[in-house]
C-alpha cells in the first residue's frame, strides 16, 4: 500500500471540500501538542546556536516551542510543518492528494476579508517609536559562520508599484541594527517591485509577517504569475477569505492573526553587506551588498510567539518542495498524461533531484520525461524515471528500481553545460576562470530511465510477492502476550543447565 494512502481517509476527490485544521497558528499548535507532536524547552536557552541546535535535532519528529529564549518573554516556535503528513493534515486531505489540493487552490484564489484595526490580533500591540530589533524580538543566529541573528520565517508583503496587487516571498533578512535589515531578493516578483520603485527615486514599502498558519506560508512557496496574490491563495487553501488589515505605517495588508509584524520601506540606492548565512543546499552564500529594510513600527498580539525556520532543516525544504511538485507535475502531465506523481527527494535538498512515476506505454517515452523535466526549472539537475510499481516516495525503492531496472549505457541521459543552482557549489560558481557573472552556474543534468522494457519475458520483471502479505489479519493470529513462548523457553534451559 502507498503509505501515503495510510495517512488520511477518502479518495482525493471526495475530500476536496475545503477545510482547514490549521486557520491560525496558535490553532495548529494546540492540534500538534494535544497529539504528542511539541516539545515544550522550558530551560533557558541561548538564542545563539543553542536554540537552533535543539529545533534541529527534533526537526521531522517534534515541533519546537522554546519558552525562555535568550532572556526574552517571547516564545520562540520552530519545525510545525516539517512533515508532509502534517501539511496534508493542516490542508485536510490525504497525503496521496496534497500536490493536486495544492495546484487546485492556486489556480482558484479567493479574495481577501479586511477587518478594522481593533479586530486585528497582529495589531494589539504598535510601536513606532525608539524600536530596537534585537531587544523586542528573540531572534536567532542559526548556523556557525552566519553573520549574527536572522528572520528566517518572516512573509514578506509588498504591494506592486503599478498595480497595487500584493506579493508574498520567505525572504532571509539579517538584522544587523536595531532599525535596519538586509535582505536577500532572487530575481522574482519582490525584486520586481523594488526595482520597480527604485527606478523612480522612491522606497519599497513592506511588511513582513512572522508567526501564521501552515497553509499561509505554504502558499507564499506558490510559483505563480506576478499578479497573482499569494495571500489569495492561502484564502483558498483555508476555504474562505483569508482576515486581513492595513498595516499602520503603510498600505500594505497582512494577515490579522499574525503573531508579529515588521513595517518597513526597502530603501531605493543603498546596499549594505549581508552573509555569510548557511543555505538550504546545506551550505553557505557569501557575504554580498544587499538592499535594505528601514523598519517603521513592530506590531505584534498581546504574548506573541516568533517562528524560526531552521535553515536546511525539512520545515525549510518542504515549504519549497510541494509548491514546486505541484507545478512539476502539472508541466510534465500536459505533454505526458502517463505522468502520475512526483517527489523532489530530500536527499537533493527538495530541489534538484525530481522521482517521476510514469505509466510507459511505449518505448523511449521515458526519456522524453526526463528532457521535459530538465526544461521545467533550471534547478532540476538530476531526473529518475521509474513504473507505477515503485513507490515514489520510498528512497529504497528509487534505488532498487535504478538496481534492477537501468543500465548506464542504455538509459541514462546527459546533457553537458546547461544552466543549473546557483546554490550548487559543484557548478561554475565562484571558480575564478569563470567568475564573469553570465558564467557562472554552468551544470550538466543527468537522467536515468529506470523503467522495465514494455515487454519482456515472463518472470523476469515479475517482482517476488507473498500472498496475503497486505491482508493477513495480524490482530487475530499475535497473542497479547509472550507468556507462551516464554514458558516454552523456559522448559528448554532447564534441559540446556543439565
Ligand atoms: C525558508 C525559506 C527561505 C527563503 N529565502 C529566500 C531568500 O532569502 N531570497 C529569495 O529570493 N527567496 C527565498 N526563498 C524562496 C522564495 O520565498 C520563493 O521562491 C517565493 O515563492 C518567491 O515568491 P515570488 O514568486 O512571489 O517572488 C525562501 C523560501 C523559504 C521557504
Ligand atoms: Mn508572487
Amino acid at each position: 500500500m502507498n503509505s501515503r494512502d495510510a495517512a488520511g481517509s477518502g479518495t482525493p476527490q471526495s475530500s476536496w471540500a475545503p477545510q482547514s485544521t490549521a486557520p491560525t497558528l496558535r490553532h495548529w499548535l494546540e492540534r500538534l501538542s494535544a497529539t504528542g507532536r511539541v516539545a515544550t524547552i522550558d530551560q533557558p536557552v541561548s538564542l545563539e546556536h543553542e536554540l537552533a541546535a535543539v529545533a534541529k535535532r527534533l526537526d521531522g519528529e517534534q515541533a519546537t516551542i522554546f519558552l525562555k529564549p535568550g532572556g526574552h518573554a517571547i516564545p520562540v516556535v520552530s519545525g510545525f510543518m516539517s512533515k508532509r503528513a502534517w501539511i496534508a493534515e493542516a490542508m485536510g486531505v490525504p497525503e496521496a492528494a496534497l500536490l493536486e489540493r495544492f495546484r487546485d487552490a492556486a489556480g482558484h484564489p479567493v479574495a481577501w476579508h479586511e477587518l478594522p484595526r481593533e479586530e486585528a490580533a497582529c495589531q494589539q500591540v504598535v510601536r513606532t517609536q525608539g524600536i530596537d530589533l534585537h531587544a523586542l524580538l528573540p531572534i536567532p543566529t542559526h548556523s556557525e559562520h552566519d553573520n549574527g541573528p536572522y528572520i528566517t520565517a518572516g512573509l514578506v508583503i509588498a504591494r506592486n508599484p503599478r498595480t497595487g496587487i500584493q506579493n508574498v516571498s520567505i525572504n532571509r533578512i539579517q538584522v544587523h541594527a536595531p532599525d535596519r535589515m538586509a535582505i536577500l531578493m532572487l530575481p522574482r516578483h519582490l525584486l520586481a517591485f523594488y526595482q520597480a520603485a527604485e527606478a523612480a527615486g522612491d522606497a519599497l514599502d513592506v511588511a513582513i509577517a512572522i508567526g501564521v498558519d501552515p497553509l499561509t506560508m505554504l502558499a507564499s512557496q506558490a510559483i505563480t504569475p506576478i499578479d497573482d496574490d499569494e495571500l489569495e491563495i492561502a484564502g483558498a487553501l483555508h476555504g474562505a477569505p483569508l482576515p486581513v488589515v492595513k498595516c499602520v505605517t503603510n498600505d500594505v495588508r497582512v494577515p490579522a492573526f499574525s503573531e508579529i509584524v515588521i513595517e518597513g520601506r526597502i530603501l531605493p540606492k543603498v546596499r549594505e553587506p549581508e552573509g555569510p548565512f548557511g543555505e538550504f543546499p546545506k551550505y553557505y552564500s557569501a557575504r554580498e551588498a544587499r538592499e535594505v529594510i528601514e523598519v517603521t513600527a513592530v506590531t505584534h498580539r498581546e504574548q506573541p510567539i516568533y517562528h524560526t525556520i531552521i535553515p536546511a532543516e525539512m520545515e525549510h525544504l518542504l515549504l519549497g518542495a510541494i509548491p514546486r511538485e505541484a507545478t512539476l507535475l502539472a508541466h510534465l502531465q500536459r505533454g505526458h498524461p502517463g505522468v502520475k506523481d512526483v517527489e523532489l527527494s530530500v536527499g537533493g535538498v527538495c530541489r534538484y533531484h525530481l522521482w517521476v512515476q510514469f505509466d510507459k506505454k511505449r518505448e523511449g517515452e521515458a526519456k522524453n520525461v526526463i528532457l521535459c523535466a530538465f526544461g521545467a526549472h533550471y534547478d532540476i539537475k538530476q531526473v529518475v524515471v521509474v513504473d507505477t510499481d515503485v513507490d515514489v516516495h520510498d528512497p529504497a525503492e528509487i534505488e532498487w528500481a535504478i538496481a534492477t531496472r537501468f543500465q548506464a549505457d542504455r538509459d541514462l541521459v546527459i546533457v553537458a553545460g546547461a544552466q543549473g543552482s546557483p546554490l550548487d557549489p559543484s557548478t561554475t560558481v565562484g571558480q575564478p576562470e569563470d567568475a564573469a557573472p553570465h558564467m557562472q552556474g554552468v551544470s550538466a543534468k543527468m537522467g536515468l530511465d529506470a523503467t522495465r522494457p514494455i515487454v519482456y519475458p515472463a518472470h523476469v520483471f515479475t517482482r517476488v510477492r507473498i500472498p496475503g502479505q497486505d491482508t493477513v489479519d495480524l490482530d487475530r493470529l499475535v497473542a497479547t502476550s509472550n507468556a507462551a513462548f516464554d514458558a516454552y523457553l523456559h522448559s528448554g534451559q532447564l534441559r540446556d543447565a543439565v
